[in-house]
């Protein structure tokens, strides 16, 4: 079994800069720079035939590269009840229309439907015990965060495995999107076998 999301990676440099945010709030675990991602499609624990399907459906996928921006910041849950902490996202026709394209390829694969609304966000903090009035201060302290554009080459299918220090994100395979440029910070991590 393993355990699956697709999502856009970030460069390096935004990366850097969402890190840099680090924020002494209680309870807050901050997301390492090198996990910092958007997710596109929560999959879970998947057997390997069910990994190879999505694979072969995400394979399938045209898209045209496009870039977005990171704009504001927000929470999820309120109050004693906030669970994450992020970064948004400018709206972005091309980001939707892409994460549309990637359900119905995992739906295709035999995955079941996501009932959530997509909203697309650059987690930065799990919160465990709320956060508070912290919380607050730092969506209101960073309401003017304004990052991009950042231009979207390819999309990846990354595995999840719990480590000590928390999760550890492994990119299998990368789907190159039409007319991007190379992503030079960007490592083949390896494909699943297709
Ligand atoms: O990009 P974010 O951080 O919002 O919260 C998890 C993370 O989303 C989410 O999948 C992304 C990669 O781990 N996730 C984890 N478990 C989940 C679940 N059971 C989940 N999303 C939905 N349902």
């Amino acid at each position: 079994m393993v355990r699956l999301f697709v999502a856009v990676e970030l460069p390096a440099a935004i990366r850097q800069r969402l890190a840099g945010l680090v924020w002494p709030i209680a309870g807050a675990r901050w997301v390492a720079m090198e996990n910092l991602h958007l997710t596109l499609r929560f999959i879970g624990e998947v057997d390997e035939g069910c990994a190879a399907d999505i694979d072969g459906e995400l394979a399938r996928i045209e898209f045209d590269a496009f870039s977005f921006d990171l704009a504001g910041a927000g929470h999820f849950g309120s109050g004693n009840g906030a669970r994450a902490l992020w970064a948004g996202v400018a709206a972005c026709q091309a980001l939707l229309g892409l994460q549309a394209k990637i359900e119905r390829a995992v739906v295709r694969a035999g995955a079941a439907p996501e009932r959530r609304k997509f909203h697309p966000h650059v987690t930065l903090a799990r919160l465990r015990r709320g956060g508070g009035a912290r919380v607050e201060q730092f969506v209101v302290e960073h309401g003017g965060l304004a990052m991009g554009p950042i231009e979207v080459a390819s999309f990846a299918l990354i595995s999840s495995r719990l480590g000590r220090g928390g999760a550890d994100y492994t990119a299998e395979v990368r789907y190159p999107l039409n007319g991007g440029l190379a992503d030079l910070d960007h490592v083949w991590a390896g494909a699943l076998e297709r």
